[in-house]
């Protein structure tokens, strides 16, 4: 019975309740990283708790097959870690190092149209943004499920956070659970509608036309 007990309470720690007593890597490559705790919160309607259980990643528009994928099948996928920083509009910036699935596999393994430019990429909040397939294609970018070498909590992203290097803020897209290919290479996400620049490259402008509100 006590062997019982003590298991069910290792079980009920999976999932994003272990961060909390997981050590953050905080020295990588001779470098002093920042830390998981440094970033702000500004998302559209605050942070957002991803159930695991129920969590599906959904690959669809112009595939060959459609994918649904539960969390554990999605971890399946080939993995990298990358040493990259999270710069916002609002001028703050954090580098930490991200880790987990490749999206090139994973769009391979749905089969993309021959149609498709554009990745499209959807939340549980139902904040979009979107990266050119060219873009995520030669980056090779990758989905984070974890920072510092902890899984990520709840308000950080949890399941995955889109690692998009060399891109503003707006285009790390957390909270991820749709992947949709298409041949809309103007889309415009929740903050690109608004005015921020649909390529938002750090190294170019932060606005599009007018600016803020422009496309509303
Ligand atoms: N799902 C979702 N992802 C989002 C947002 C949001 O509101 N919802 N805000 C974006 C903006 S504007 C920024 S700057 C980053 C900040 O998140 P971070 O602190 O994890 O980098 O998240 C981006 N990803
Ligand atoms: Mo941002």
């Amino acid at each position: 019975m006590a062997t019982v007990l003590v298991f069910g309470a290792v079980v009920s720690c999976a999932g994003p309740a272990r961060s909390a007593t997981a050590v953050e890597i905080r020295d990588y490559q001779g470098e002093r990283l920042r830390s998981v705790n440094d970033f702000r919160e500004n998302s559209i309607k605050g942070p957002q708790r991803v159930d695991s259980a129920g969590y599906r990643l959904k690959i669809g528009g112009l595939v060959k097959k459609e994918l649904s994928l539960p969390l554990d099948q999605a971890l399946k996928y080939p993995q990298d870690r990358r040493l990259v920083q999270t710069d916002c509009v609002e001028g703050w910036s954090v580098r930490v190092l991200w880790e987990s699935i490749r999206l090139v596999p994973l769009l391979d393994s749905a089969g993309v149209d021959s149609g498709a430019n554009t990745v499209i990429f959807h939340a549980v909040d139902g904040y979009t943004t979107s990266l050119s397939l060219q873009f995520v294609r030669d980056r090779d970018l990758i989905l984070a499920h974890k920072m510092n070498g902890v899984v990520m909590s709840a308000a950080r992203g949890y399941p995955f956070d889109l690692v998009a290097e060399n891109k503003w803020g707006y285009k790390w897209i957390r909270w991820v659970d749709g992947i949709e290919l298409s041949s809309d290479s103007v889309y415009r996400g929740y903050w690109e509608k608004r005015g921020y620049n649909q390529k938002g490259d750090v190294t170019g402008p932060i606005y599009e036309g007018k600016g803020p509100q422009w496309f509303k």
